[in-house]
């Protein structure tokens, strides 16, 4: 239950966090080791984000195990057993639980807390965040570590109150599971979160009905169990593995770095190359055969129309193979999935896949779906359709100051970020793998640890320095926003319709949130910015002497 101490006087703090996912409770940890006095705020009943609510059949990590986990600990790191090569979602909330125990970070998690508001007076240089219950907290600082993929959208579609049977979304799924067994199912969506659960469902239902709008490229994951070999290898070598993670673009090591152009080879070493990392598994592997895949569009094509040829090899009517091969945009410019099963499912007599680009849904009936062809009766649909990404979760919050900046509005037109770590107008608020990060594309825990560390560094440089306030200048911002696009633009990455520009949002501006410059390149123009005396930022002293 959310804490009821708060009638009287607001609690009082260094460091507010909102959200007890990965990041805020790698925050609570680093900042503890400050002195400082800190709280996270979680609206969930229990720690984990993303690894707390998306407990869908089939939730799995698509980064394997070993590089998705916490660095800052080697004793952690060492004895930390995967079972696994990908992490399942309980596994991965396993651990968070355990770090969680560990390093005794619960005491300052207040479970069942939404922060509505958050609000900076510039007089008394403080953020009061008040929560849903209408509890106060005051902190000198505020980090929002409320996740990336945390605000699930379902489609407004029309009649969606009247259906009979029971529905769920991928990103909100009930704690005691869902038992398909005998009943007709929908699943509406086919990115990452359906492409795990498709499978699976399809084993237990009478019958599914998967409403594809758009193709999305899958690989297959190959999962497998852990080997004990591999893992020892690996945990023997884990600081410098590490190391060398921070130094590629999406922060995870083991993948040769390519040397050549997919252009400068024969087609028969090409599609040789792309087959051993099909059968490799793993998304990275297979983007890493040649330097330019996200780069040159006829480089990209060769990658995509071998997939493409693997899909049509596994899936035995030639209509269904066509559908799920796509063709709208590049291979790896959309999240690429990873899978186990996917493409084989859609052989199954009891699975049928529903093209809902040509003939869309057009409303939810009290028996199902109907779409401009066809009324599917059902008795259960899954929402797989994703989530109001990276700007989300920040917008469910009115985040103001007391000189009128609203950070909604300050947004409009797409959100402006310094590095992706705070923005202009908003002193003292940092932001953990926001838009202008690189994290989404990258390893996210090596991302939060990263802005974290970077995050509390600044804080500690402002104490030193009899410092209190923390700002980026518009200019800097602007700058920043303005290479972010840059660089996404000099890439392929643009030509998808995706959740990294908010296509999957009617209405949301058209803007490339996420940094795609490399986690690498990133960290170091970090680094690079302290060196030079945070430059882009205003660092001064605000609060008042005390007599
Ligand atoms: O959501 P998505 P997700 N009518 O936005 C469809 C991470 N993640 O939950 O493409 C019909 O990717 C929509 O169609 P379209 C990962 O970063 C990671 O699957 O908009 N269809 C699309 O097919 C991922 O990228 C893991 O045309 C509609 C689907 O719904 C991110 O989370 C696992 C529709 C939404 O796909 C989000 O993935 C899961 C409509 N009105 C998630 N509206 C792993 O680590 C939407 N759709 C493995």
């Amino acid at each position: 239950m959310p804490d009821a101490s708060h009638a009287s006087s607001p609690r009082q703090l260094d460091v507010a966090i909102v959200g007890g996912g990965l990041g805020g409770l790698y925050a609570i940890h680093r900042l503890r080791k400050l002195g400082l006095k800190v709280r996270a705020y979680e609206a969930g009943s229990g720690i984990g984000g993303t690894w707390f609510w998306n407990r869908y059949p089939g939730a799995r990590c698509d980064v394997e195990s070993l590089e998705y986990s916490y660095s800052f600990s080697d004793e952690l790191q060492q004895e930390w057993k995967w079972p696994e090569r990908y992490g399942t979602q309980p596994e991965i909330l396993k651990y968070i639980n355990h770090v969680a125990d560990r390093f005794d970070l619960r005491r300052d998690v207040q479970l069942n807390t939404r922060i509505k508001t958050a609000t900076f007076d510039g007089a008394t240089n403080e953020w009061t965040l008040r929560t849903e219950s209408g509890e106060d907290i005051r902190a000198r600082y505020c980090i929002m570590a409320a996740g990336n993929l945390s605000t699930p959208r379902v489609p407004n579609f029309k009649g969606i109150g009247s259906f009979k049977g029971k529905w769920y979304h991928s990103g909100l799924w009930p704690h005691e599971g869902v038992d398909f067994t005998g009943l007709r199912v929908g699943v509406i969506g086919t990115g990452s979160s359906g492409v795990q659960m498709i499978p699976l469902i399809a084993r237990q239902a009478k019958h599914l009905h998967v409403f594809q709008r758009t193709a999305n490229f899958s690989l297959p994951a190959r999962n497998a169990p852990m080997e004990e070999e591999r893992e020892s290898r690996h945990k023997a070598e884990y600081p410098a593995r590490r190391r060398a993670a921070y130094d590629t673009p999406f922060a995870i090591g083991g993948y040769p770095r390519p040397t050549q152009s997919a252009l400068d080879v024969t087609e028969e070493e090409r599609n040789a190359a792309y087959e051993a990392k099909w059968q490799e598994g793993g998304s990275i592997s297979y983007l890493y055969t040649y330097t330019d895949l996200l780069v040159n569009k006829e480089a990209n094509d060769t990658a995509s129309e071998f997939a493409r040829n693997k899909i049509r090899g596994i899936v035995k009517d030639k209509r269904t193979a066509e559908l799920l091969a796509p063709k709208d945009h590049p291979i790896g410019t959309k999240r690429l999935c990873l899978d186990t099963n996917y493409y084989e499912t859609y052989n199954r007599d009891n699975v049928v896949l529903v093209d809902v680009r040509s003939a869309p849904i057009q409303e939810i009936t009290e028996k199902g779906v109907r779409t401009a062809e066809a009324e599917y009766e059902l008795d259960v649909i899954v929402f797989a359709t994703g989530f109001d990404a990276m700007t989300g979760a920040l917008r469910e919050i009115d985040i103001r100051t007391s000189d009128g900046a609203v950070l909604a509005d300050h947004w409009e037109g797409g959100p402006l970020t310094y590095l992706g770590l705070m923005v202009s107008g908003f002193p003292n608020m940092f932001v953990v793998t926001g838009p202008g990060s690189p994290g989404v594309k990258t390893q996210m825990i090596a991302s939060i640890e990263q802005h974290v560390d970077w995050i509390a560094d600044a804080i500690d440089h402002l104490g030193r320095h009899q410092l209190d306030r923390i700002e980026p200048s518009p200019q800097a911002e602007s700058e920043w926003v303005g290479h972010v696009n840059a660089v996404a633009d000099s890439t392929l990455y643009p030509l998808a319709n995706s959740w990294y520009v908010g296509a999957n949002i009617p209405g949301k501006p058209r803007v490339f949130m996420p940094y795609v410059g490399g986690f690498d390149r990133y960290k170091k123009r970090c680094d690079e910015i302290v060196s030079k005396g945070y430059e882009g930022f205003t660092l001064s002293r605000h609060k008042a002497e005390v007599a």
